[in-house]
């Protein structure tokens, strides 16, 4: 309780699933009669779950602020969401039947909207804010925070502040010869919002991550004509259909025709770049904000969420993702007990010397396995430190496994396979159409008519 008292007021930037995580973790705490401090989260949407509160708007939103997610009207999960599932909110909890292995966008979001819907948390979020600057004071902060609404900026003092505001979305915008002769269609992933038009078109993808992947497939479906994806340095390798190809990087755009640097051209009608995101945290100032590559353990965070030069700044979902929801939440879970001070912080050295000791794991990371595998044990690092509930990380890593592989078979169908939870042990549906066919996304499509043969069933 002294401890509470000493930490009075926290700020959480973003209420995004990270952030949602961090109410839900001192709501917990509250619920099992532990003194929590005053919370405030400032959101700058009218609603949260962050990435997946899709929005129509590219550029601009209906406050002038940057649109925040990059998600496009027909995402379906890319991985199976028996990898994500809260440890303490399972999808038979929510849905009360079993659904399939790779909901749609608004699927998942009614599932993390869920969980914090049936409790009271949304008090403490202020939507429509937008945290303008962070400044250290004397052991805490001075956050000042625009509300968008009524227009007047204010600044407040808390004691911690946790930064929630993720990083898929502020575009990595590269620049090619020529480029700008192009007479396509031309964006990046983040303005992406749809396929439809991309039907009979020849559309280049630049880049070999998700978004190229997805966006690819998607153009796919949707009949695009040709898809071409340019990798800078190793192709995905995926069996793709005849329709699609990688070729490696592009060399210069003279119009629309492209060269790429093994001398091939290709004309093309659309370019997408899926060329990634940049940390920027545009509301800190450089010595508090993260700069680093999109990888699985960014320098300078103490357990993936200190800040090194400041133990009472915290960054939640700042690492390369394979795990997601439940990744938040241990973090959150482990933020909310070093606050609480029921955890209790190392020395600034012994945080450096484990800091190593993680970099060194890290570099010694060979494969996309052993990152998987990496993650699972840095989840469990923090699981074990707090009272967040256990799961089996070692199966979760084994679904992973088995989502790569059929991916590596057929990245048209991977979605039509079925997975098992670790925490409930229920079997997912094969669900009543196949992606591939299903062009209708919504919630009330996906719950609609259950599987005829519904073999799926609660151990
Ligand atoms: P975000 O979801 O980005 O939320 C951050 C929140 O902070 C937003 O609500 C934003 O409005 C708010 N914010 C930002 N700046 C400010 C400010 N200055 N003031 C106030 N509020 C602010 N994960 C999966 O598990 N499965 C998937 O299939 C999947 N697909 C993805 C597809 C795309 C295209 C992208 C971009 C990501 C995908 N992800 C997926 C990963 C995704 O990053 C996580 O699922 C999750 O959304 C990250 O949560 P977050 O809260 O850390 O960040
Ligand atoms: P990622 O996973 O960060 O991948 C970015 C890709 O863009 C990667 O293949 C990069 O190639 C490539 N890239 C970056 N810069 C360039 C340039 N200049 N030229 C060519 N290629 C480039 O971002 P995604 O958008 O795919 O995924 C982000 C999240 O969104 C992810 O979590 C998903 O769940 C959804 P590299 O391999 O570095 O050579």
């Amino acid at each position: 309780a002294g401890k509470a008292a000493l930490t009075a007021r926290i700020a959480i930037i973003g209420a995004g699933p990270s952030g949602m995580a961090q109410l839900r973790a001192f709501e917990s705490a509250a619920r099992q009669g532990l003194e929590v401090p005053e919370i405030v989260c400032f959101e700058k949407q009218d609603d949260w779950g962050g990435q997946w509160n899709y929005n129509w708007r590219t550029g601009i939103d209906g406050y002038g602020e940057p649109v925040h997610s990059s998600m496009y009207r027909n995402l379906w999960s890319n991985g199976p969401k028996e990898a994500l599932e809260f440890a303490d909110y399972t999808f038979d909890e929510h849905f009360g039947r079993p659904i399939s292995s790779y909901p749609p966008r608004a699927v998942l979001w009614d599932y993390i909207n869920g969980r914090v819907s049936k409790t009271d948390v949304r008090k403490w979020v202020r939507f429509a804010h937008a945290v303008r600057w962070v400044k250290e004071v004397d052991g805490g902060f001075e956050v000042t925070v625009e509300d968008l609404r009524a227009k007047t900026t204010t600044t407040e003092r808390f004691d911690r502040v946790v930064v929630a505001t993720g990083h898929f979305s502020v575009p990595n915008v590269p620049d090619f010869d020529g480029i700008e002769t192009f007479p396509g269609s031309l964006r990046h992933a983040h303005d992406f919002r749809g396929a439809e038009a991309l039907a009979g078109k020849d559309v280049l993808l630049v880049g070999a991550s998700y978004s190229a992947e997805d966006i690819g497939v998607q153009a796919f479906k949707m009949g695009a004509k040709s898809v071409t994806m340019s990798y800078r340095t190793a192709p995905m390798g995926l069996d793709w259909p005849d329709s699609m190809e990688e070729l490696p990087l592009i060399e210069r755009f003279e119009g629309e025709t492209v060269r790429f640097s093994n001398g091939e051209t290709r004309r093309f009608d659309a370019v997408i770049l899926c060329t990634g995101y940049l940390h920027k945290y545009p509301f800190l100032p450089a010595e508090l904000a993260l700069d680093s590559p999109n990888n699985v353990y960014p320098e300078r965070l103490y357990r993936g969420v200190v800040w090194e030069g400041n133990p009472h700044l915290y960054y939640l979902g700042a690492q390369d993702q394979w795990f997601t929801f439940n990744m938040f939440d241990a973090q959150a879970w482990y933020v909310r007990d070093l606050i609480l001070g029921t955890a209790e912080l190392p020395s600034a050295a012994g945080r450096l010397q484990h800091l190593a000791e993680w970099q060194g794991r890290f570099r010694a990371i060979g494969s996309a396995a052993d990152e998987v595998r990496f993650q699972a044990d840095y989840i469990r690092d923090l699981v074990d430190a707090t009272d967040y509930p256990e799961f089996d990380l070692d199966r979760v890593v084994e679904v992973f496994l088995a989502w790569k592989q059929d991916k590596k078979e057929n990245i048209l169908t991977y979605r039509d396979g079925v997975h098992t939870s670790v925490l409930t042990g229920t079997e997912s549906v094969v669900h009543h159409t196949p992606w591939l066919s299903e062009l209708d996304d919504s919630l009330e499509r996906y719950l609609s008519e259950p599987a005829e043969d519904e073999t799926a069933r609660i151990v």
